[in-house]
């Protein structure tokens, strides 16, 4: 079997919801020679974007998107140890979370693998994480980087505050928001440094934020 082939299984894995399958192709992916990152962005990542657009289809609903995310973790799982550590100097901190109100996280853990491989240290903060906490841990961290996730138009309003927050307290600190209502006009206009688009541009603008 191909590359091409065992990444389309992987995806296929994915929005199947099925845990077997996706686990046997990131076997099969790691002993074909498939660079890691490349099975995560191209089979399960892809997955889950085919997830998201049938969802938005009404072809699927909730309780198989979360089987699809339960696929995606277990293959990710096996994945993950094949991740080349890329080395970006000094160890770069980023503070990452959901913000308030909001609970979707699948993204935001994507992000954060993502990250982790780039050599970045993710200092995860979980979901529907009240403002305070993110500056406090801003703060407490020293971070260099702080990364917001919003999935809902409702939720992504309290971003500009926590950036203004952080951005008062210590103004070095650089900001990343990423998730689906998200732009970079949106971006921009609630005053972050950088916005993320997936989990591998956020990566990108997280290391040029960095300088590295
Ligand atoms: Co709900 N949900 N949900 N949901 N959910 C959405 C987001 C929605 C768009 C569906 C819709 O109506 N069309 C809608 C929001 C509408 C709006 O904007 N106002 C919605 C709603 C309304 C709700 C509830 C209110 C439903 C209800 O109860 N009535 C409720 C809210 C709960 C809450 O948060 N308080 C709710 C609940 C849920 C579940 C719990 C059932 C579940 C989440 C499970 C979980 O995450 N653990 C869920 C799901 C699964 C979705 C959809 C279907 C899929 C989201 C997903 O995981 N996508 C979603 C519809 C959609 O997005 N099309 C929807 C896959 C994931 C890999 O992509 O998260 O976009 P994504 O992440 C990407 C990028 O956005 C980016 O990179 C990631 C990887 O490439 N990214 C970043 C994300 N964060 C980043 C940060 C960065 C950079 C990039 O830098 C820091």
């Amino acid at each position: 079997m191909g590359k091409e082939e065992i990444l389309k299984k992987l995806a296929e894995a994915t929005v199947l919801g099925d845990v077997e399958m996706a686990v046997s192709y990131a076997k099969r992916a790691i002993e074909a020679g498939i660079d890691a990152y490349e099975a995560i962005m191209n089979g399960c990542a892809e997955g889950m974007r085919i997830v998201s657009e049938k969802y938005e289809k009404g072809e699927m609903y909730v309780p198989e998107i979360l089987c699809s995310a339960e696929a995606m973790y277990a293959a990710m799982e096996i994945l993950r140890p094949y991740l080349k550590a890329e080395s970006i100097g000094e160890r770069k901190k980023i503070v990452l979370g959901v913000v308030r109100g909001d609970i979707h996280d699948i993204g935001k853990n994507l992000v954060k693998l993502m990250l982790e491989a780039a050599g970045f240290q993710v200092i995860d903060l979980g979901k529907d994480v009240p403002n305070e906490k993110f500056i406090e841990m801003a703060i407490k961290e020293n971070a260099d980087i702080v990364g917001l996730s919003a999935l809902m138009t409702t939720s992504m309003v309290v971003m500009p505050e926590v950036i203004k927050e952080i951005k008062k307290r210590n103004p070095k600190i650089k900001t990343i928001v990423g998730g689906g209502p998200l732009s970079p006009e949106l971006a921009k206009l609630y005053g972050a440094d950088g916005y993320g688009k997936d989990a591998s541009e956020a990566v990108k603008v997280a290391k040029s934020l960095v300088g590295g």
